[in-house]
């Protein structure tokens, strides 16, 4: 029997694959095999849907003291375009919104001097004004800040935050889970032992929770694979995370540009469709289409992905680092990609409640 037989047989089977089946996967030509083996868990899990939440991200400050060499949003505070949005300039932003916004997406940089009384304004403001959209905020970075310039500890960070108003957490700032990776590109940042005790303490509050990974930069295959086997066993033992999201490394502004090309399409939705077969107890795998842009998210739900994200409004993070796909993208358009891809889309709210389903 070849490798890419025995690994079906395994999904459908639900038995787990190994390092080894990973690394085959990673290393292999047979992309449409590949992505129709994923296709089909996919298929398993959620049959023809494809999700999608009406969102707006918030990025409310660029002033970071974390520095890391793969980021392009960051500033240090002289620089003209440095800038920081108090709560109200927030609650204006979204007051800007159409009707029917389901989801507000806040992360920024650590800003150097704002208190922790910052945040908790933040999200109280949103909630009073906005009752009915779910907050979903601050990566395990920003978390283990708070911690810092607070005194108090993760769960009582946590729980302070999630009386303000935080209903769930996304998956950023887990980068890759390795400590070569982050000494050379992310020294200042926690480290993988903190996010992942970060995202258990948030799931035991009833905090759900996102992951991701950043790749295509120096990484090599071994460390994906143990990444994803890492949060696998994370959700194994602390269930609370609702979806993964690959992302692909961006190098434009950052010192990387001219030095590493970003990765091309066929790595992108190789690792898609991995992620959806190693990670098979992840409800949901997104093909985030400001990263992949919308044409390979588009294909991405052929490997794997039943989530694109959403309508996002203004993105800043990959577009400072050179994105090409559009700052946001209309509900419509939204739901023609889906529609085109020969899917069912299904418009969400943060918690994948369906809302709308669009035959
Ligand atoms: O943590 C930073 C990444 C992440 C670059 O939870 C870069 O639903 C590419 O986490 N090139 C933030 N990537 C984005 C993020 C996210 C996005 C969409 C949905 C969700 C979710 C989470 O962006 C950072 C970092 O890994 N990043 N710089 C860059 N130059």
């Amino acid at each position: 029997m070849d490798r890419l037989t025995a690994i079906r047989e395994k999904m459908e089977s639900s038995e787990p694959l190994d390092f080894e089946d990973a690394k085959y996967i990673l290393q292999s030509n047979e992309l449409l095999q590949i992505g129709e083996i994923a296709r089909s868990l996919k298929i398993k899990k959620s049959g023809k849907k494809v999700y999608f939440v009406f969102n707006k991200h918030i990025n409310y400050t660029n002033l970071c003291v974390s520095k890391c060499k793969f980021c392009a949003f960051y500033r240090n505070g002289d620089e003209p375009d440095a800038y920081t949005m108090e709560p109200e300039q927030i609650v204006q932003e979204l007051s800007k919104m159409p009707e029917g916004i389901r989801e507000v997406h806040i992360v920024g940089g650590l800003h150097p001097t704002k208190p922790f009384s910052y945040y908790i304004e933040m999200l109280k403001a949103i909630k009073t004004n906005f009752p009915n959209v779910n907050i979903k905020a601050f990566t395990a970075v920003e978390i283990d800040y708070f911690s810092k310039i607070s005194g108090l500890g993760y769960k009582e960070v946590l729980i302070e935050l999630k009386k303000a108003g935080l209903d769930s957490m996304p998956g950023g700032g887990a980068e890759v889970f390795s400590d070569r990776v982050r000494k050379k590109l992310y020294p200042n940042k926690i480290g993988q032992e903190k996010w992942l005790e970060i995202h258990a303490i948030a799931h035991t509050l009833g905090i759900p929770t996102n992951a991701t990974l950043l790749f295509g930069h120096i990484e090599s295959d071994e460390e994906i694979i143990s990444h994803l086997f890492k949060l696998r066993e994370l959700q194994e033992k602390y269930p609370g995370f609702l979806c993964f999201i690959p992302l692909s490394f961006h190098p434009e502004n950052t010192p990387f540009e001219g030095r590493i090309e970003k990765v091309d399409a066929v790595r992108e939705l190789k690792v898609l469709a991995l992620s959806r077969l190693i990670l098979d107890n992840f409800p949901h795998i997104k093909a985030y289409w400001v990263m992949l842009s919308p044409k390979v998210g588009q294909i991405g739900l052929h490997f794997g992905a039943d989530d694109i994200d959403g309508t996002i409004g203004e993105e800043r993070v990959t577009h400072a680092a050179g994105a090409k796909s559009p700052l946001g993208l209309a509900k419509e358009s939204i739901i023609n990609l889906i529609k085109n891809a020969g899917f069912v889309p299904v418009e969400r709210d943060a918690l994948y409640n369906e809302i709308e389903v669009f035959n």
